[in-house]
């Protein structure tokens, strides 16, 4: 296994010169650098607690961390270029051009602030002086945490005024020499070049970074950090992608809104220090029904809102109620509700804070209450004299929300209607339901089935006890293009809220779902993925708060079985298959199953059903904007881009997570 690699003849020298010098590992130890040592052994001990996770994932938090404090830097007004390089051999560096990280001497502990950044946990702020560190979740754990995980590190700085270039390399967090000079450039060069080699001995699975998923996350950054030149360079597969958003977050909502017809050329901005921190607020609307609002704290996004997103909503509904009352669109007790102010907006809503709060299971919530009120009294502020000041956009926005109000009044007016004949509460659920006996939610699951045949060899295969069934029958319609009173006058819909027993809208209640896994079950083919991404549409864009609670799942159903004698193999994937027949030498007897209706109920409970044996995969919302994009382009109303995406990605579109 590779333990050093040092990349450039610079770093070479550097690490030659430490084997000559004092060893680290002599005797001279006080207790302050046994303190640290024991720091970062923690952190190779449990990296779970500092990272997260060691798989995929965990690695790229180690990207993140690093290409994080040159984004502080950005954001401090001193850095503009960031190049992030994840070389052939593994090696990620990430070269900045900001003030460098400084190397002068820690008056307590008597070493290189450089060494006390990178060999101390949490040590990072202790030198900011002012600006926010983006220190949210599991992020902000410090480059020492890097550091630790690493079989290999190294860091070149470059101070302004100073030609010398300095430098230090580690091993596992442990310095293999003192911070030296390693080079010479110009007096007017500054920044910091870092390099790790992720440790596989921590990260098992190996060191396999995703570009795409980096990539998507360098965007978001970009459009984060107004003026970034931020860019990936994939030196394995020869791809390289500069991000860089003069608009900021009005070029993220612009892009959010590009294929959808906005109602107002310029989207709405502000950007304001307050006492608080900074609130920075795009929004536009477009003419459809769709709400994307996206919410962010220290650039991290808090897919569960918290303070900034209350400010925001109630300093919306307040301010356009206030200009619509003023200025006689509404009159007597008539108000616009948070619904009515919402329906076609898309807004980025971006905080920057000193010590942010991240809250909930997933750290997703931002929990600082004053930022609530920073939020609201800076979009009261500027958007009700935008308001003031573009009485023809205002006008257009308002009718908007009328139509909404009045589209909401006939939804709650069907709903009435439908509940006076039974249809929405669980006292009369749907005759297609076949339920289970068991009366407790959090034990009881929900197959979502398409089509009757296939309903029907699930109600016969099931486990009755704790498994009910809901045949659906054909296609159900789609949300992304009609409003909640159209969705209820669709039976397929109304049936499926019923059972769920949560109703919708401003009646949503997740107490009273009545299944805690709602599982999608539809066929391996072109129309089963397509209902499937018609379901998963629905219950994004109305029933959101179930897939981040994690209830709902997509079943996995066999694509071939495989009979040699009278030995039968379930196979899910051809990658599995071919495997499969490579180990059973050909001889088999291959059947593909194109639809569930083709399997008994037996087969189908023992391939997709039997809780004992199946898999599920659970739908998540990784990131709120690549699902809110995926929906658009898939479902939305403009063709051209739908097919491009479909063309490229046909093989994703049939295994969608989000
Ligand atoms: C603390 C203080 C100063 C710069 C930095 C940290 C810094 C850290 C990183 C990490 C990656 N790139 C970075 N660039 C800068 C500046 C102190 C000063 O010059 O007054």
């Amino acid at each position: 296994m590779v333990t050093e690699t040092p990349p450039t003849t610079r770093s070479k020298r550097a690490s030659r010169r430490s084997r000559d010098g004092a060893s680290p590992n002599g005797s001279g130890y006080n207790a302050e650098q046994i303190q640290v040592l024991e720091g970062l052994e923690a952190v190779r001990r449990r990296p779970g607690m500092y990272i997260g996770s060691t798989d995929q994932r965990g690695l790229h938090h180690l990207v993140r961390e690093i290409v994080d404090n040159s984004v502080d830097e950005a954001l401090a007004g001193h850095c503009d270029t960031v190049v992030c390089t994840i070389g052939r051999d593994n090696i990620v560096t990430v070269v900045d051009n900001g003030r460098g990280i400084p190397v002068d001497k820690h008056p307590k502990l008597n070493k290189s602030a450089l060494e006390v950044i990178m060999t101390t946990l949490h040590a990072g702020g202790k030198f900011g002086g002012g600006g926010y560190k983006v220190s949210g979740g599991l992020h902000g754990v410090g480059a020492s945490v890097v550091n630790a995980l690493s079989a290999w590190m190294s860091v070149e700085v470059t101070r302004q005024g100073d030609p010398k270039i300095y430098g230090q390399e580690y091993s596992r967090g442990k310095p293999k020499g003192p911070v030296k000079v390693v080079g010479q450039t110009d007096t007017d060069a500054h920044g910091t070049t870092t390099r790790f080699l992720a440790d596989t001995d921590v990260f098992i699975a190996g060191l396999d970074y995703n570009y795409e998923a980096i990539c998507q996350w360098f965007r978001e950054t970009a459009y984060l950090t107004r003026a970034l030149r931020l860019t990936l360079v994939d030196q394995r597969t020869d791809r390289e992608m500069t991000f860089y958003f003069e608009g900021g977050i009005i070029s993220f909502v612009r892009h959010l809104n590009r294929n959808r017809m906005a109602l107002h050329e310029r989207p709405f901005y502000v950007h304001r220090e307050t006492g608080v921190g900074a609130v920075e607020v795009a929004l536009q609307y477009n003419d459809g029904f769709a709400e994307s609002t996206h919410t962010y704290a220290n650039n991290i996004n808090t897919i569960d809102g918290g303070t900034h997103l209350s400010g925001f909503k109630s300093a919306l509904t307040r301010t356009i109620n206030d200009y619509a009352r003023r200025n006689g669109f509404v009159k007597g007790d008539e108000t616009l509700s948070g619904d009515d102010v919402r329906e076609g907006l898309t807004a980025i809503v971006s905080v920057k804070l000193a010590e942010p709060q991240f809250e909930g299971q997933t750290k997703g919530k931002l929990g600082n209450a004053e930022m609530a009120g920073a939020v609201q009294s800076v979009v009261n502020e500027a958007l009700g004299a935008h308001l003031e000041e573009n009485p023809q956009i205002a006008r257009r926005i308002i009718e908007k929300c009328l139509n909404a109000a009045r589209a909401r009044e006939a939804a709650r007016k069907a709903r009435e209607l439908v509940q006076r004949k039974g249809g929405l509460d669980n006292f009369s659920l749907p005759g297609k339901l076949a339920d289970c006996s068991e009366r407790d939610p959090a034990r009881a699951e929900i197959y979502i089935v398409e089509g009757d045949s296939a309903g029907g060899s699930a109600k016969q295969g099931r486990d009755r006890r704790f498994q009910a069934i809901l045949p659906l029958r054909g296609k159900i319609l789609n949300v992304e293009k009609a409003r909640l009173d159209k969705m209820l006058q669709n039976n397929e819909i109304r049936t499926l809220i019923t059972a769920l027993g949560t109703s919708v809208g401003d009646q949503f209640d997740a107490s009273k779902l009545r299944y805690h896994r709602i599982i999608i079950m539809t066929d391996a083919d072109v129309d089963g993925a397509h209902i499937r991404t018609l379901l998963l549409t629905f219950f994004f864009r109305h029933l959101e708060q179930l897939i981040i609670d994690g209830r709902l799942y997509i079943a996995q159903p066999p694509l071939y079985r495989i009979k040699t004698g009278k030995k039968e193999t379930w196979v899910y994937s051809d990658a599995e298959l071919a495997s499969s027949l490579k180990e059973l030498g050909e001889k088999a007897d291959v059947q593909r199953y194109k639809g569930l209706g083709e399997m008994n109920p037996i087969q189908l409970w023992d391939t997709t059903m039997d809780p004992s044996v199946r898999t599920l995969m659970q739908v998540t919302i990784d990131d709120g904007v690549v699902a809110d994009e995926t929906f658009d382009m898939l479902m939305g109303a403009a063709v051209p881009p739908r097919r491009k995406f479909i063309q490229t990605h046909a093989r994703d579109v049939q295994n969608l997570d989000l």
